[in-house]
C-alpha cells in the first residue's frame, strides 16, 4: 500500500492533479469542453441537472474524500422521473377527504374537552403517506409478513382518517379520538399497541425511538433470514417516517450508520422536512435538508431529496443563468418559511427579485400562481418516483427527506406558521375556507360541527381506495398474528440448579449456565437471541463466541487474533448472538424486535439482553417503557447488580436503583434473586407465561458478580419465588425473641450472617426470608386493597404477603443491595411495619465490606438494625442496641451516605 501511494504521489507532483495514467490535464480539458458545449447547447439547468447525474454515479463508485452535498434541488431530475401510475385525481380527493376527517377528528374532541391533538403534522405529511398507501405499503398475507411501517406519532390522526374511510374504524371510534375511557371505547393518541393491539404495530411518539428500532428491526429482519427462521419469497420492507426535529434526537441519528455498514437496503426513511418543530424552525439559519444530506451521504445512505414540485420544472428548465438553484442555496429556512406565510408578491420580490434575471422568469405567474408554487413534499409525482427509486435501490438504505409545509391546507389557521404544532382549534371562517380548498361536500349550516365526512360505499374513492390496497395485500397498520408456541423445558431441566453447588458462583455465573442449558433445549435453541453490548467477557460468556457465533453478515472476512484459544471471537453469517458493541440503545432496539418478532413476523423469539444493569434502565428507560407497550416479551439482565457488590468501579457504575425503576413499567416483571435455584425457576416460568400462555410481559432480572455456595432449594418454595417472599431459612427454634430479616440478590448473605450473629449474641431466633420481587407482592396487595375498598360489606381479600407473615411474630427488617424504596414497597402491610436497609446514596470505590458498613446493609447493621426494630416494639431494651453498636464496632456517628 505505501510502496503504491509513494508512486502516485511523488513529492515534485503535489498541486497538480495526481492521475493514474499521467494524462489528468487532458482529461480536465475534455471535461471543461462538454461543459461549455452542454451549458450553450442545454441550458444551465439541464447541464446542473447532468452533472448531478454524473455526481450521483460518482458518488456510488469508491474515492477518497466524497462530496456529501449536493445542490438545493431534487435529486431525481424530470427526465429520469417515473411516470405516475394511479388516478392522481380520485387520490386527490380521497387524501383531502382524509385531511378534513382528521382535522375534525382533533378539532371535534377539543371542542368540549381538553385532550389535545395535532393537525398540522399530518397536514404537511398527507401526501407522503397516500402515495405510499396506494402504491406501496404492502399489507399482511398468508405468503407475506407485511411491510413493517413506522408512522410518525403526530400524525396519528391522519392513519385513523384513513382507517375509517376503509371501514375499519367507526364514526363513534373518532368522535372519541383521545377519550379512551369514554362509553364504546375510543382512539389512542398516538400508536399505542398496548391499547390498540389489533391496530398498531409500532409505537413512534417519543421522538427518536421510531427511527432507531426501524434500523435495527431492519437488521432483526436479515438475523431471521440469515439463521434460517423466516423464508420469504419477497422480503418486506422497513418504513420509517420521521420529523426532521426529530431528527435532533440522538436516538435519530445514532445509529444510522449500522444500516449502511450491513447493507440494509431493506429499509427507507421519510424524514418530512417541513422545516419546523413545536416551537420554530429547525434550523432557521441554515437549512435542514442539506444538514441531513451530508450526514447521511456521510454514513453511506442513499440519498433522496425531495425538494420541489412539478411547477418549479419548468422554471429550472428556462432559467439559463444558473440563478435559479443559486438562489436556492443561498436561503435559509427561516427565509422559505416566510415565503409560506407571506402573499406571493413577497415570494416575488424577496425571492426571485434578489437577481433581475428570476423576476423576469416569473413575469408570466401571478402573485397568486407564485404562492402556489408547490413543495416537494405535496407532488404526488415527485414522491411517487422517490419511492419507486428507493424500493429499487440496491445494497444501501435510503432515506427521503421531503419538503414539505407544516399545517399544508390550515391557511390563516396556522399554515407554516410558529405556532401550527400547536394548533387544534379552527373558528367558522377557517373551516370553510379548509372546505372550499379540499372540496369538501359539506353544508354551510353543519359546517361548525365539523361533522365527518364519508362517501358512499359505491362511490368511486371508496372503491379506488379499496382497490389499492386489495392489490398490496390488505390493510395497514394492523397487528394480525396466529400465536405460535414454543416446546419451552419444563421445570425439571433445570435439576442441577435446584441441588445447588458447594462451589461458590455468581448469579451472573449461573446465568451462563443456564443459558447454556436453554441453547442446548431442542424446543427453544433455535429461537434464543443472546443480545451483549460490548460486556460479554465481563459476565463470562465468551465461551458462547465460538458456540453459537456472532452474527454478522459479511461473516468473517479476517482472522481473529485469538483463532486458537477456545473461545475465540468468532463472527458468522448465521451466528446466533447479537453483539450489539456499546450501544445499550442499539441493544434495547435489538430486545425488542425479537421480543416482539412473534407479532411482526408470527415467529417467537426469546430475547436475553444482559448488559451492566447501570446502563440499562436509567440510560435508555424510554425503551424499556415502550417495550411495555409494544407488548415485548423476553429476559433482560441487569448484571453487575448492586452499589456494594460492584465494589471498586464507583459512583458511575453502581446500580441500587434498577430494580425500582424496571417496577414502574407495568408490564415488567422485576426480580432480585439471591440463588441459582431462584434464577432456574423463574426463567422457566417466565418462558412458559410468554411463549406457551403468550403472555405480553417481560423480565427484569438482577443479576450479581459476588461468589458464595449456591444451597439447595428448599422443599415447596416455587410459588414464593414467583410471588416473590419465601421463608428461605428459619432461625433456630427456642424460647428467644422473633424477627425476620427479608434479604435479596448478594446481600442475602448479610441477612444469613445476622441470623447467625442475633442468635449466638443475643438471643434473637430471626428467620430470613428471601425476597425476590416486592414490585410483585406490592401489585397483588394494591390489588387486594382497591378491591375491599370497592367492596367494603363483603369478607376482604388478604393478599399473599398478608396472609404469609399474618401468624409472625416480633420484628421485620429488609435488606437489599438497592436503595430502599424497593422493600419499602410492601411495608404498609407487613404486620407492626418494616425497617428497610439499603444504599441510598451514590456510590463509591472501596472494598465490598467497607462499602456495606459505609451504606449499613452488612450483616453487623443488619444484627443492629434488627435489634432496633425490637426494642420499638419493646421487645428488648435500647440499652441491649447500644451495647451491640459497640460490640459490632459501628461507628454511631459515621457520616450518612449524602442525600439531599
Ligand atoms: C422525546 C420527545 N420529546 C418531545 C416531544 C414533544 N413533541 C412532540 S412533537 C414535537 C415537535 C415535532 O417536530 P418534528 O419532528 O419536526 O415533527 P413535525 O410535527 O414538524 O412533522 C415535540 C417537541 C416528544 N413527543 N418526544
Ligand atoms: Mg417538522
Amino acid at each position: 500500500m505505501k510502496e503504491s501511494n509513494k508512486e502516485i504521489y511523488q513529492p515534485g507532483e503535489r498541486g497538480s492533479t495526481p492521475s493514474a495514467t499521467g494524462n489528468g490535464d487532458k482529461w480536465s480539458e475534455s471535461l471543461q469542453s462538454f461543459f461549455e458545449l452542454a451549458l450553450q447547447n442545454q441550458g444551465p439547468e439541464r447541464t446542473a441537472q447532468l452533472l448531478e447525474d454524473f455526481g450521483e454515479k460518482l458518488r456510488s463508485a469508491p474515492r477518497p474524500n466524497p462530496k456529501l452535498t449536493t445542490a438545493y434541488i431534487n435529486t431525481i431530475s424530470p427526465a429520469s422521473q417515473a411516470p405516475y401510475p394511479g388516478n392522481r385525481d380520485l387520490e386527490r380527493r380521497i387524501k383531502s377527504i382524509i385531511r378534513w376527517n382528521a382535522m375534525a377528528m382533533v378539532v371535534k374532541a377539543n371542542s368540549n374537552t381538553n385532550v389535545g391533538g395535532h393537525i398540522s403534522s399530518y397536514a404537511s405529511s398527507a401526501t407522503l403517506y397516500e402515495v405510499a398507501f396506494n402504491h406501496f405499503f404492502r399489507g399482511h398475507t398468508d405468503a407475506f409478513p407485511g411491510d413493517i411501517v413506522y408512522f410518525q406519532g403526530h400524525a396519528a390522526p391522519g392513519m385513523y382518517a384513513r382507517a375509517f374511510m376503509e371501514g375499519r374504524l367507526t364514526e363513534q371510534q373518532l368522535q372519541n379520538f383521545r377519550q379512551e375511557l369514554a362509553e364504546g371505547g375510543g382512539l389512542s393518541s398516538y400508536p399505542h399497541p398496548y391499547l390498540m393491539p389489533g391496530f398498531w404495530q409500532f409505537p413512534t411518539v417519543s421522538m427518536g425511538l421510531g427511527p432507531i428500532l426501524s434500523l435495527y428491526q431492519a437488521r432483526f429482519n436479515r438475523y431471521l433470514q440469515a439463521r434460517g427462521l423466516v423464508a420469504w419469497k419477497e422480503e418486506p420492507k422497513v418504513w420509517a417516517f420521521l420529523g426532521d426535529g426529530e431528527s435532533d434526537e440522538p436516538e435519530s441519528l445514532g445509529a444510522i450508520s449500522l444500516a449502511a455498514r450491513e447493507n440494509l437496503d431493506n429499509i427507507i426513511w421519510v424524514i418530512n422536512c417541513n422545516l419546523q418543530r413545536l416551537d420554530g424552525p429547525v434550523r432557521g439559519n441554515g437549512k435542514i435538508i442539506q444538514e441531513l444530506e451530508g450526514l447521511f451521504r456521510g454514513a453511506g445512505w442513499n440519498v433522496i431529496k425531495v425538494i420541489w414540485g412539478t411547477d418549479w420544472d419548468d422554471l429550472l428548465r428556462r432559467d439559463k443563468t444558473g440563478l435559479l438553484i443559486q438562489r436556492m442555496n443561498e436561503c435559509v429556512d427561516g427565509d422559505y418559511q416566510k415565503y409560506i406565510v407571506e402573499p406571493g408578491s413577497y415570494t416575488r420580490k424577496h425571492f426571485f427579485g434578489k437577481y433581475p434575471e428570476l423576476l423576469e422568469l416569473v413575469n408570466h405567474l401571478s402573485d397568486e400562481q407564485i404562492s402556489k408554487l408547490l413543495r416537494g413534499g405535496h407532488d404526488a409525482r415527485k414522491m411517487y418516483a422517490a419511492y419507486k427509486s428507493a424500493t429499487e435501490h440496491k445494497g444501501q438504505p435510503t432515506v427521503i427527506l421531503a419538503k414539505t409545509v407544516k399545517g399544508y391546507g390550515l391557511g390563516e389557521a396556522g399554515e407554516g406558521k410558529n405556532i401550527s404544532h400547536q394548533q387544534k382549534k379552527m373558528n367558522e371562517k377557517e373551516l370553510r375556507e379548509f372546505r372550499a380548498r379540499f372540496n369538501i361536500p359539506i353544508s354551510d349550516d353543519v359546517i361548525a360541527d365539523t361533522p365527518f365526512y364519508q362517501p358512499p360505499a359505491d362511490s368511486p374513492e371508496i372503491k379506488y381506495l379499496l382497490k389499492q390496497r386489495r392489490q398490496l395485500g390488505g390493510f395497514l397498520p394492523a397487528r394480525i398474528f396466529q400465536p405460535v408456541t414454543l416446546d419451552v423445558p419444563k421445570p425439571d431441566h433445570f435439576t442441577e440448579f435446584y441441588r445447588g453447588s458447594a462451589r461458590e458462583v455468581s448469579t451472573t455465573m449461573a446465568f451462563g449456565r443456564l443459558l447454556s442449558i436453554l441453547l442446548q433445549h431442542k424446543g427453544i435453541s433455535k429461537n434464543i437471541v443472546p443480545i451483549i453490548p460490548d460486556e460479554a467477557r465481563t459476565f463470562g460468556l465468551d465461551t458462547l463466541f465460538r458456540e453459537i457465533g456472532i452474527y454478522s453478515p459479511k461473516g468473517q472476512l479476517y482472522e481473529p487474533v485469538d483463532r486458537n484459544t477456545l473461545s475465540y471471537y468468532h463472527e458468522s453469517k448465521d451466528g446466533q448472538i447479537l453483539e450489539e458493541g456499546i450501544s445499550e440503545a442499539g441493544s434495547m432496539s435489538s430486545f425488542i424486535a425479537a421480543g416482539t418478532s412473534y407479532a411482526t413476523h408470527g415467529v417467537p423469539m426469546i430475547p436475553f439482553y444482559i448488559y451492566y444493569s447501570m446502563f440499562g434502565l436509567q440510560r435508555v428507560g424510554d425503551l424499556f417503557w415502550l417495550a411495555g407497550d409494544i407488548r415485548a416479551r423476553g429476559f433482560v439482565l441487569g448484571a453487575t447488580a448492586g452499589r456494594t457488590t460492584l465494589n471498586g468501579e464507583g459512583l458511575q457504575h453502581q446500580d441500587g436503583h434498577s430494580v425500582l425503576l424496571a417496577g414502574t413499567v407495568p408490564t415488567c416483571l422485576p426480580y432480585d434473586p439471591a440463588f441459582g435455584y431462584e434464577l432456574a425457576v423463574i426463567v422457566a416460568d417466565g418462558l412458559r407465561r410468554m411463549f406457551v400462555e403468550h403472555e405480553d410481559i417481560y423480565y427484569y432480572l438482577s443479576l450479581y458478580n459476588e461468589n458464595h455456595p449456591m444451597p439447595p432449594m428448599p422443599e415447596g418454595v416455587e410459588e414464593g419465588i414467583l410471588k416473590g417472599l419465601y421463608k428461605f431459612k428459619a432461625g433456630p427454634m427456642g424460647l428467644g425473641i422473633k424477627a425476620h430479616i427479608f434479604g435479596s440478590g448478594s446481600i442475602m448473605q448479610s441477612a444469613l450472617k445476622a441470623q447467625q450473629i442475633l442468635a449466638e449474641r443475643y438471643g434473637v431466633f430471626a428467620d430470613v426470608w428471601s425476597a425476590t420481587s416486592y414490585k410483585l407482592l406490592r401489585n397483588d396487595a394494591l390489588r387486594c386493597q382497591t378491591w375491599n375498598m370497592l367492596h367494603p360489606t363483603q369478607p376482604p381479600k388478604k393478599s399473599y404477603v398478608e396472609e404469609l407473615l399474618q401468624n409472625e411474630k416480633g420484628a421485620f427488617v429488609a435488606v437489599s443491595d438497592n436503595v430502599r424504596t424497593v422493600p419499602d414497597q410492601i411495608a404498609p402491610w407487613v404486620p407492626g411495619g418494616l425497617l428497610t436497609l439499603g444504599t441510598d446514596g451514590f456510590g463509591r470505590s472501596d472494598t465490598r465490606a467497607r462499602l456495606r458498613r459505609h451504606f449499613g446493609i452488612d450483616a453487623e447493621s443488619t444484627v443492629i438494625a434488627t435489634l432496633y426494630a425490637l426494642s420499638e416494639k419493646g421487645l428488648v431494651k435500647p440499652a441491649v442496641v447500644e451495647q451491640a453498636i459497640k460490640d459490632l464496632g459501628v461507628n454511631p456517628d459515621k457520616a450518612q451516605p449524602q442525600l439531599a
